[in-house]
């Protein structure tokens, strides 16, 4: 059976936004997979760990066939590719794939939790997710409209279209 699925992307080195850009194009590529919608792009503050550069963030929605532990393995597949890429010319690119929903499932498992277990307190992942499902409810967390409300303190700015 086929599942609604939402997926974070985050880069903050080497070219973060030619990098998100081309992670949703590997998104697309997905098997059993149909792509549904890309967010914009955001620039946003880093969270946690103060003292690095801005991230560009985005979500994207996926139907797809795959079990949530075969998605997350598309995933870590899609940030190794990325990884490969480094270069001693540029700098290095990172790139992080988050799995924050994977239908209505519930789950604490350590490696794979769900829905993440901080996506209902970041700005960079509720902007980005309301702009593409509005209407959409966090299992256990609420409304990601009233959600997104909390987070009034933290920095995010959508970019334009040609800047992104
Ligand atoms: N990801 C983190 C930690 N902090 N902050 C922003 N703004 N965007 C991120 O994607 C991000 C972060 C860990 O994955
Ligand atoms: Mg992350
Ligand atoms: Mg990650």
């Amino acid at each position: 059976m086929s599942q609604h699925c939402f997926v974070a992307l985050g880069a903050n080195l080497g070219n973060p936004v030619a990098t998100v850009k081309e992670a949703i194009i590997s998104l697309r590529g997905l098997p059993q997979t149909r792509f549904i919608s890309a967010s914009s792009l955001y620039r946003t503050a880093p969270l946690g760990l103060k003292n690095q550069p801005d991230f560009i963030n985005a979500v994207v929605e996926l139907v797809t066939a795959l079990s949530a532990p075969e998605l997350l393995e598309s995933l870590f597949s899609i940030e190794a590719d990325f990884g490969r890429q480094r270069s001693v010319k540029y700098a290095p690119r990172t790139l992080d794939l988050d799995l924050l929903l994977h239908g209505d499932a519930v789950s604490d498992d350590p490696l794979l939790t769900l829905p993440h277990p901080r996506m209902h307190e970041r700005a960079f992942v509720l902007a980005p997710l309301l702009e593409i499902a509005p209407q959409l409810a966090i299992p256990g967390r609420g409304s990601v409209g009233e959600l997104f409300l909390r987070c009034a303190g933290q920095t995010i700015e959508k970019l334009l279209p040609q800047a992104a």
